[in-house]
């Protein structure tokens, strides 16, 4: 059973044991109506303690019974609440860890509540797609006022415990033990005359609930357009307000059933599940151990190395910066820094905070200065000659178990971990730029690497507060291999008759952050430019559209010319339309004789997600990713997937692959089809009715 039962001087302790969260399953539910049961009928019991083992009180309902009967079956968490507000002997509840959800749901629902400092207190649901689904949104705005409750719920964030210690949520902060308080609150309770409180009775006062209640809608119905969670949760709580408790209840639940089973719930809890089933390597048990990261040194102070470094300075990690050059390595802290002082001026980051990363930079000339590193990250030019001098240099100087990481993005990490003689302590380590920013890393698997480097290099991703996913060895490996598909897609499809705005107007409505056309102004024409001339001599089965060729030896690079796809007025961003580009797309039409013809919004969207899928299957099916949420995961936080969406393979999922496997047969079939190469798993899932997750 997961929950224990305990007395303590004239008091039932009953603790959710249920690792590792404490989740509310099914067995955590029924044990503690047991608890009850049993408390009640002993007359030496007074009074009643709930309490969490481990490291939390209960993160909540256990997400993964979500759409399958013992979610519902009973007891229900509404039926758990019921028998917790009955108890004729008071009940406390004595909060450490977390206190989450369904957690805090079960918290209200007793009698009193003592928390640990430090907990983290939440009603985190609607970042699930879902709302607070066994009376937190009647009870909580009753606990702690309804503007206080609103916000809790529509942003699913977490406040410390004892930033609550005057909210009204709380009888008490314990001051020591927390048992020992809450056992001893008990047996005072026990002796108090007449009911005891319940937050259901509680008064909601407002000045002026309609008014605000109405406010509150509309600014949350204008920030969470693809979400439908949020508005229901002001929907809820308002009903609670309006027509009272057991009829907001009842509102509350109708909600749920219908949320939980919407796409954006299902892709919300596949982000959730995706992003911890990551660091999970098919071959390397959790039990593996690693190895211990002290130092860290970091060569190449440029972009790439400027923002890894601070992703550890952040961390609070010391890193030890080399140049080859004094004026690079100037350059490049100077840069830190500055990213720093912008985050002062945005009064995200203090002036001593800033001084403090700053001083864990250890800058040098020297590689002797490396030897003592436990990792050491190269971030130096994207050439393998290049990489060859500096894994060679490495193998010099650094330790035995140092960890040999690149930053390559397109190398293959086989070849460089041949450049020394311990290519086991070789691992790729794909920062996405602006690095410091981008929660993606891909940990590039070479055939060599060794089981514990991989597990200790997942350890440091969760430590800099990455996302890490697992690659094979390929060209792009699993991001820039399936984004090098979609590009091709877009410029046959300027090719055949769209514009550039049309086709990233049509994907950003679809959901991404932004379109081909507009990133790549952005990143640099010239960076898919070099690409292409690479792939034409290593790849030239692998045909591309010659449009973007023709567009870079105009110069029009991007934002950096000033000029690319689109225009851009001296000193700004905006994206405008070109004419210029238009009529040079016109053009290339005509002279490479293609007809051009209208091109609509589902098609465009179609060809550019599906050739995402497409790939996504070939790396599934060779092995380069071990589980599709990995690629999901890889495309939510690294090339602005729409998350409402969970991601390119969980979209075709949503599709059908039936579906897919038809639109990219039709694909096939048109002119530029032979870049429609369908996977094979793609046919054989679809055949039998398969799904990707
Ligand atoms: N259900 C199932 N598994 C869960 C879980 C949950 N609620 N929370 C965590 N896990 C698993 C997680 O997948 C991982 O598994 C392990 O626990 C450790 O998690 C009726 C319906 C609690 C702050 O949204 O925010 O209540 O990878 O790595 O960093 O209204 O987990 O080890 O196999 O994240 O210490 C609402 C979600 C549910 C909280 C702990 N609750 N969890 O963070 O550990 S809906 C939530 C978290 C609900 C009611 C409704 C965090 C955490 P594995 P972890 P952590």
């Amino acid at each position: 059973m997961a929950v224990d039962y305990t007395t303590r001087d004239g008091v039932a302790v009953i603790t959710l044991n249920n690792p590792p969260v404490n989740g509310l399953g099914h067995s955590t539910r029924a044990g503690i109506v047991e608890g009850i049961a049993r408390a009640a009928s002993d007359p030496s019991v007074s009074a009643i303690v709930i309490t969490g083992a481990g490291k939390a009180f209960s993160g909540g309902a256990d997400i993964t019974e979500f759409n399958t009967p013992r979610a519902m079956q009973e007891p229900t968490l509404h039926t758990v609440i019921n028998e917790v507000e009955k108890s004729a002997k008071p009940v406390v509840a004595a909060i450490h860890g977390v206190a989450m959800g369904g957690g805090l749901e079960l918290a209200l629902g007793a009698h009193y509540r003592i928390a640990a400092p430090g907990a983290q207190i939440a009603l985190p649901e609607v970042k699930l797609g879902i709302l607070p689904g066994a009376g937190g949104t009647q009870r909580l705005p009753r606990a702690i006022g309804l503007e206080a409750a609103l916000n809790m719920i529509v942003t699913g964030s977490p406040a410390m415990s004892e930033k609550l210690a005057n909210s009204g949520l709380f009888d008490a902060i314990a001051q020591g033990d927390l048992l020992e308080d809450a056992i001893a609150f008990a047996r005072r309770a026990a002796d108090r005359q007449g009911p005891h409180p319940l937050v259901r009775n509680r008064k909601i006062e407002h000045p002026n609930a309609e008014g605000f209640l109405q406010f509150a809608r509309n600014t949350v119905a204008a920030m969470s357009k693809n979400y439908p969670a949020p508005v229901k949760c002001v929907d809820a709580i308002a009903a609670g307000v309006k027509q009272g408790f057991d009829k907001g209840l009842l509102r509350e639940r109708e909600y749920f059933v219908e949320l939980v089973q919407t796409p954006e719930s299902r892709a919300l809890r596949h982000a959730f599940f995706g992003e911890r089933a990551a660091s999970k390597i098919p071959d390397v048990p959790s039990s593996m151990p690693t190895r211990e990261i002290q130092k860290v040194a970091v060569i190449g102070a440029g972009t790439m190395g400027g923002g890894i470094t601070m992703n550890f300075l952040n961390a609070g990690v010391p890193v030890t910066l080399l140049e080859t050059k004094q004026e690079a390595l100037d350059r490049g802290l100077a840069t830190i820094r500055k990213n720093y002082e912008a985050q002062v001026k945005k009064g995200k980051l203090t002036v001593e905070k800033l001084e403090a990363r700053m001083a864990l930079i250890r800058p040098t000339l020297a590689y002797d200065d490396l030897k003592e590193a436990d990792l050491i990250i190269e971030a130096v030019f994207e050439e393998l000659g290049v990489k060859e001098q500096v894994f060679k240099r490495l193998d010099e100087v650094a330790k035995p178990g140092a960890i040999l990481a690149s930053n390559t993005s397109t190398l293959d990490v086989d070849k460089i971990a041949a450049f020394t003689k311990r290519p086991h302590d070789v691992v790729g380590l794909h920062f996405f730029s602006p690095a410091n920013v981008m929660k993606l890393l891909e940990v590039v698997r070479g055939k060599e690497t060794a089981r514990d480097v991989l597990a200790t290099v997942m350890q440091v991703a969760k430590k800099i507060r990455k996302t890490a996913v697992v690659s094979g060895v390929c060209d792009g490996f699993i991001g820039n291999r399936m984004i090098e598909q979609y590009v091709r897609q877009a410029l046959y499809m300027l090719e055949e008759g769209a514009l550039p705005a049309q086709v990233d107007r049509a994907i950003e409505k679809f959901g991404f952050a932004m379109g081909p056309f507009r990133m790549s102004d952005l990143a640099g024409n010239d960076i898919g430019w070099a690409i292409r001339k690479r792939r034409y001599q290593e790849h030239p089965d692998m045909k591309y559209s010659k449009i973007a060729d023709r567009l870079c030896e105009t110069g029009r690079f991007g934002q950096k010319t000033g000029a690319g796809w689109y225009d851009y007025k001296a000193g700004e961003r905006d994206a405008l339309p070109s004419k210029l580009v238009d009529e040079m797309i016109v053009a290339y039409s005509k002279e490479a004789g293609v007809e051009r013809r209208t091109i609509g919004d589902e098609e465009i969207v179609e060809r550019l997600v599906f050739s995402l899928v497409n790939e996504g299957a070939k790396i599934l099916a060779e092995g380069i990713a071990s589980k599709a949420s990995d690629v999901d995961m890889v495309y939510l936080t690294g090339y602005g997937f729409p998350l409402w969406r969970g991601g390119p393979m969980l979209y075709a999922d949503t599709v059908g692959l039936y579906n897919v496997e038809r639109a990219i047969r039709r694909y096939a079939q048109q002119p530029n089809g032979d870049a429609w190469e369908i996977a094979p798993l793609i046919v054989d899932l679809a055949a039998k009715g398969g799904t990707f997750n």
